[in-house]
Parts: C-alpha cells; sequence; structure tokens
C-alpha cells in the first residue's frame, strides 16, 4: 500500500479523505469491533493514531486491535518518539513548524531513527502548523510552544510554503484537539491555493457542516477525532 500516492491521487480526482483520529489513551478497545463498525459505514478512509502524551504505552496495542478490526490504513500520528510501532502502516513524519522548540522541530525526528529504520513503516514528511483555536490545546502545551493567530495570514502561508520548500510532502493545518474555532475557511482556501502538495486540517470540526466547509474550502484530508470519541453516532451523519 501507498499511502502518499493515494492520496495525491485523491487530490487529483477530487476526492476527498476523512480520517478517524484514536487516541490510544482514550479507546475502550472492548468497543473496537462496534465502533469500527460504524467507521465502515461511514466516508471514512483513513485511520490516524496518536495523541499529545501516551501514558500507558498504549499505542502499539491499540494499534494491533484496529488492524484486525479495519482493512483502511492505519497512520501514526505521534505526540512523541514512544508512540512509534511498526505495526501501523504508515507516519506522519511531524515537524511542528509553527513552534520554535528545537525539540518537536528536529530532536524528537533524530531520536526516532533507530525506531524507523528497520521497519515497513511508510514515513511522510509533514510540515505541522498549529493555529489558535481559542483554547489551549495539549499540543500546545505539551510542546510549549504558541500557535499562529489565525488573522496572521501571511505567517500561516508562509509558514506552509517553507514547510513545502524544505521538502514536506504534506501540511497539516490543525487548530488542536478540542479546539472551540477550528481553522477558518479562508485560511484553507488562502494556503491551498498557493501548496500545490496535499492539505490536512483538523482540530475542532464536529459537524457535518464544518466537514463540508474545510472540504469545499480546500483541504483534502480532514481529521477528526474529539466528535467521535463524544458521540459515535456522529459517524452516522457520515454515511457513504
Ligand atoms: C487533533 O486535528 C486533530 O490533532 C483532531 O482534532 O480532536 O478536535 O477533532 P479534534
Amino acid at each position: 500500500m501507498n499511502i502518499y500516492q493515494n492520496i495525491l491521487q485523491a487530490k487529483q480526482e477530487g476526492k476527498k479523505l476523512l480520517a478517524v483520529l484514536i487516541d490510544p489513551e482514550k479507546i475502550d478497545l472492548k468497543n473496537i469491533s462496534s465502533f469500527f463498525d460504524k467507521v465502515h459505514k461511514s466516508i471514512a478512509t483513513h485511520i490516524f493514531v496518536g495523541g499529545s502524551t501516551d501514558k500507558n504505552n498504549a499505542t502499539e496495542n491499540v494499534v494491533i486491535a484496529i488492524k484486525k478490526a479495519t482493512k483502511l490504513p492505519v497512520i501514526l500520528f505521534p505526540g512523541d518518539v514512544s508512540q512509534i510501532t511498526p505495526k501501523a502502516d504508515g507516519i506522519l513524519f511531524l515537524s511542528l513548524l509553527s513552534g520554535r522548540n528545537p525539540e518537536y522541530l528536529i530532536e524528537q525526528q533524530i531520536k526516532s531513527v533507530p525506531f524507523l529504520k528497520n521497519t515497513d513503516l511508510e514515513i511522510i514528511p509533514t510540515g505541522y502548523i498549529l493555529v489558535d483555536g481559542k483554547k489551549e490545546t495539549a499540543t500546545q502545551k505539551v510542546s510549549n510552544t504558541k500557535p499562529i493567530a489565525q488573522n496572521n495570514l501571511q505567517l500561516i502561508l508562509n509558514t506552509a510554503l517553507a514547510g513545502k520548500f524544505s521538502g514536506k510532502k504534506l501540511i497539516y493545518l490543525e487548530a488542536g484537539s478540542g479546539a472551540t474555532v477550528p481553522v477558518e475557511a479562508s485560511i484553507i482556501t488562502l494556503v491551498q491555493k498557493e501548496l500545490s502538495i496535499p492539505l490536512i486540517v483538523g482540530g475542532g470540526i464536529r459537524s457535518k457542516k464544518q466537514l463540508e466547509n474545510a472540504f469545499s474550502a480546500g483541504a483534502d484530508l480532514v481529521v477528526i477525532g474529539t466528535a467521535f470519541e463524544n458521540d459515535e453516532d456522529f459517524f452516522n451523519q457520515l454515511k457513504k
């Protein structure tokens, strides 16, 4: 499976993608089969696994259980090096470009090499940009970085383009998990117009309308976590 090629192809065909974000600290593995029954009836195309922290080192077991429950691509979205497991299909190899903390720009990436180099994980270089979602998010606290204000369009755009020029294959525009305000449509449109590589958008999207707004503004792939954690019936609104 070539995850990135599939994302590129979907972008070329104008097919929109939806990732369900599973936080290993929060998922109840006892309910995993009924959870995936709902996922499979929905328009979800990808499973992301990760969180800002994983205090119980649950990621690997969660990924193993997910792989048994679905054929959708399972992609690590790790908060740090401890959340890397070879049992997934791929990994978003993230650099927190909106921040100025070397730990999340390059240190964690160097520390991850011994865990990555002998795996079959598809490694997808991803520029990660945190914008202000009007709530102090876990990403902000754990990474000890500040999000970019949503009215600072030029800085958001230049950060995304600096990521592209550095060779990132994806840009992930993030308002932070549980954000009060998702990334504004105008920002998505501006970045998408200039970017050409696929654009992921996430954080604070909890209604079908907000999902459609992000897609029509230009997001190629939207990530939703909290809304599914709070109410699995949300999948019923997103049926195929
Ligand atoms: C967080 O973008 C993801 O990193 C998803 O955010 O949990 O708010 O859906 P939510």
